[in-house]
């Protein structure tokens, strides 16, 4: 069985969240930034969340785990086949999720709970922020209303997607979101998949 290394509201959410749309068993461990296991030091030197192990194999992308979980347990729509029309959108987006929005989180939130308090509110934490909400305005214009990122249906790129809207809230800037992805982002957790997943401690 899939073991995901998780802390609630870490990018393991994504993982969860799709192992709870396709009905894929996994397990949790305890990931802790402050308290990290011996045994998750040993799977994620790096310390950062999530990590996963399947048997013999270890890995400590979020995205790339969610690759790897669709390819070993699919067939599914949540997934766009190079077949079909919104491929290239597919693609782009899961990858965007995390390339092009969360990564610009990480140094956001260190800065907002580690940096000197005259450190704060310094010209990178004005660009980080800005990056993100320039992204997020660019998500926006191209759902230009509709609910999903690609593929005219819900599939892993929204997974990978809405995963900033929690990551957000670590950097303090969910209240600046744009109102169209709040939206976008709103309607998914509707889903019993997001709500079970978002409730793994
Ligand atoms: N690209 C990685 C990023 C993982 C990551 O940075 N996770 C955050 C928590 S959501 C973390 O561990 N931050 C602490 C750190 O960067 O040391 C992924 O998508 O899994």
């Amino acid at each position: 069985m899939l073991k995901i290394y998780h802390s609630q509201g870490a990018r393991s959410l994504r993982v969860l969240w799709l192992c709870e749309e396709m009905g894929v068993p996994y397990e949790t461990a305890e990931a802790s930034f402050f308290k990290p296991s011996d045994e998750f030091k040993t799977v994620n030197p790096l310390r950062t969340v999530p990590a996963m192990q399947d048997g013999d194999v270890s890995m400590i992308e979020s995205v790339a785990m969610m690759i790897y979980i669709i390819a070993k347990h699919g067939p599914t729509d949540l997934e766009v086949k190079p077949s079909e029309p919104g491929y290239a959108d597919y693609l782009q987006y899961l990858m965007f999720g995390e390339a092009g929005l969360a990564v610009y989180g990480n140094p956001l939130v260190a800065t907002r709970f580690l940096a000197p308090a005259e450190q704060k509110e310094n010209y990178t934490a004005g660009y980080l922020k800005s990056a993100i909400l320039k992204r997020l305005e660019f998500v926006g214009q191209r759902l230009n209303g509709k609910p999903y990122v690609a593929a005219d249906r819900f599939t892993a790129a929204d997974i990978s997607v809405a995963y900033i809207a929690t990551g957000a809230k670590f950097a303090g800037i969910e209240d600046e979101i744009p109102a169209p992805v709040k939206s976008y982002i709103e309607n998914l957790w509707q889903r019993p998949a997001y709500q079970r997943a978002a409730a793994v401690k």
